[in-house]
C-alpha cells in the first residue's frame, strides 16, 4: 500500500499497517522472516533490490518503514527503502551509529540525566575514542541550555522523560534555542520513555529520534533492539551509508518480533499510563513514601509541559522511600508481582534499585548531582491489574516499614 495512505491515519492504526503490504510471493498478510544472508544476482550488479542482508533485509525493512511512519519521517519508499526508518542490535548499537554523523573531536550537548549507559557511552567510550567533548545540562532550563551551546555544537542530546528522574525537555524550546546558536546542529530525542504513542519529537522540531526497542516498542521483555527516525533527507543518506559500513544492524528474527510487538503498542501503552496514574497517586498517599515523580501527577513540577507536549503521561513512576538503603532494599525483596529487575516497558511490571543496578555507571559524585540515592526505587507499570499491583506494592512497603518497627521496638526495649 501507498506511503501517503498512512499519513493521514491516526496512530492506533498506524501500529497495525503502516509501511506493512502483503508479501509479493505468497500474499501472506505477516511478513516472511527472511532469513538468506545473501541473494542471488541474475547478472554481476543485476538483482531485485537485495544484494546482501547486512544492507538490505525486507523483514528489517518492514520494521523500519513501520517506525519511520510511527514517527511521522514523511520520507518516501521512493527515496529511502524504509523511510527514514533504522534498525540495530541494541539501544545502545542505534547512539553509537548516531555519534558517527560527527566527525572526531566535535562537541555535544547532552542532558544530565540520562541512561547510564548512555552516559558510559559519551564519557567513558567516545569522549576517548572519538575525542567527543560533551557538555552535560539540565535542558529543562533554557538559560542552561544557551550557556552550553556554541555555534560550532553539533549534536544536542535529549532523554523527556528521563531515566531515572522522570524530568521533562521541552523539545520546541531546544529545536528553537540550539538551531538559533548553531544551525546545523543535529537535535536527537531518544523517546524511548514516552514511545512514538505520547511523543512524537519530529513534530516538535527535532532530527533525529531513538528508541531502545528493548522497551515499550517490543514491549516482551524478548528482544534487545535499537531504533532510529528521521525526517531530514540528508542524515537519513547518511544513516543509509552509516548502518550498513558499521554493520550493528537487528536480525531479522528479532525484527519480525518487534514489529509483532508493536501491533498492540498503543492498547498496551493506554493501560500503562491509566495503571500508573493510579498507583503513582496511591504511592503519593502512602506514610512510607517520601516522594512520588509522575509526570502526570500535580505534584510533577512540568506537568503542564507534559500535558503540552505529551498525548499521555507515561508507565514509568520514580519514588523515593522514607529511611534508608536498608528500607529500599526490603521493599525490593518483598514484592511477587513485580519483578526485581533492569529494563522496563515490557507488559510484566518491574522494579529497580537505580544507584545499584541500571545507574551504577555513574560516579558517586554525579548520582548525588542528579537525586539517584539509595532511596530512590524506579517502577515500570506493566498491563497486570492495577489493584493487583498495588496489593503487591502495599505489602512490599509493609515489609519495608515492619523491620524499621522492629528496630524500633528493640531500640525500645533496650532503653
Ligand atoms: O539496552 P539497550 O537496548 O541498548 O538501550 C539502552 C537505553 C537507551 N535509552 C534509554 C532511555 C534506556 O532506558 C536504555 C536502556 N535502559 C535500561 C536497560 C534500563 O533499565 O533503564
Amino acid at each position: 500500500m501507498p506511503h501517503e495512505h498512512y499519513i493521514s491515519a491516526r496512530i492506533a492504526t498506524k501500529v497495525i499497517h503502516a509501511g506493512q503490504r502483503p508479501d509479493p510471493v505468497t500474499g501472506a498478510v505477516m511478513p516472511p522472516i527472511s532469513v538468506s544472508s545473501t541473494y542471488a544476482q541474475e547478472s554481476p550488479g543485476v538483482h531485485k533490490g537485495f544484494e546482501y542482508s547486512r544492507s538490505h533485509n525486507p523483514t528489517r525493512f518492514a520494521l523500519e518503514r513501520m517506525v519511520a511512519h510511527l514517527e511521522n519521517t514523511g520520507i518516501s519508499e521512493e527515496y529511502d527503502p524504509s523511510c527514514g526508518g533504522f534498525a540495530f542490535s541494541s539501544g545502545l548499537a542505534s547512539i553509537s551509529t548516531c555519534l558517527e554523523l560527527m566527525d572526531a573531536g566535535s562537541h555535544m550537548v547532552a542532558m544530565d540525566d540520562l541512561y547510564g549507559g548512555t552516559n558510559r557511552l559519551f564519557s567513558r567510550v567516545r569522549a576517548r575514542s572519538q575525542g567527543l567533548k560533551i557538555t552535560y545540562a539540565d535542558l529543562t532550563d533554557e538559560a542552561k541550555l544557551r550557556a552550553a551551546m556554541t555555534p560550532q555544537t553539533k549534536m544536542v542530546w535529549v532523554e523527556t522523560p528521563t531515566n531515572p528522574n522522570l524530568k521533562l525537555a521541552d523539545l520546541k524550546m531546544i529545536a528553537r534555542i540550539a538551531k538559533g546558536i548553531s544551525k546545523e546542529c543535529i537535535l536527537v530525542c531518544d523517546n524511548t520513555f514516552a514511545s512514538p504513542i505520547f511523543q512524537r519529537p519530529l513534530e516538535q522540531g527535532f532530527d533525529l529520534v531513538m528508541h531502545s526497542s528493548t522497551k515499550y516498542l517490543n514491549g516482551h521483555s524478548d528482544v534487545v533492539g535499537g531504533l532510529l527516525a528521521t525526517n531530514d533527507p540528508q542524515i537519513c543518506a547518511q544513516l543509509r551509508f552509516l548502518q550498513n559500513a558499521i554493520g550493528s544492524v537487528m536480525g531479522p528474527f528479532d525484527a519480525y518480533l518487534t514489529l509483532r510487538g508493536i501491533k498492540t503498542l498503543d492498547i498496551r501503552m493506554q493501560r500503562h499510563a491509566q495503571s500508573a496514574m493510579k498507583i503513582a497517586k496511591w504511592l503519593e498517599a502512602h506514610a512510607a513514601v517520601e516522594r512520588v515523580v509522575y509526570p502526570g501527577l500535580p505534584s510533577h513540577p512540568q506537568r503542564a509541559l507534559a500535558t503540552r507536549q505529551m498525548d499521555g503521561f507515561g508507565g514509568m513512576i520514580t519514588i523515593y522511600l522514607k529511611g534508608s538503603l536498608d528500607e529500599a532494599r526490603r521493599m525490593l525483596e518483598n514484592v511477587h508481582i513485580f519483578a526485581l529487575a533492569e529494563s522496563l516497558g515490557g507488559v510484566e511490571s518491574l522494579i529497580e534499585h537505580p544507584a545499584i543496578m541500571t545507574h551504577a555507571s555513574l560516579s558517586p559524585d554525579t548520582r548525588r548531582l542528579l537525586g539517584i540515592s539509595d532511596t530512590m526505587i524506579r517502577l515500570s507499570i506493566g498491563i497486570e491489574d492495577a489493584d493487583d499491583l498495588i496489593a503487591d506494592l502495599e505489602q512490599g512497603l509493609a515489609a519495608a516499614q515492619k523491620k524499621n518497627l522492629t528496630a524500633e521496638a528493640q531500640r525500645t526495649q533496650r532503653v
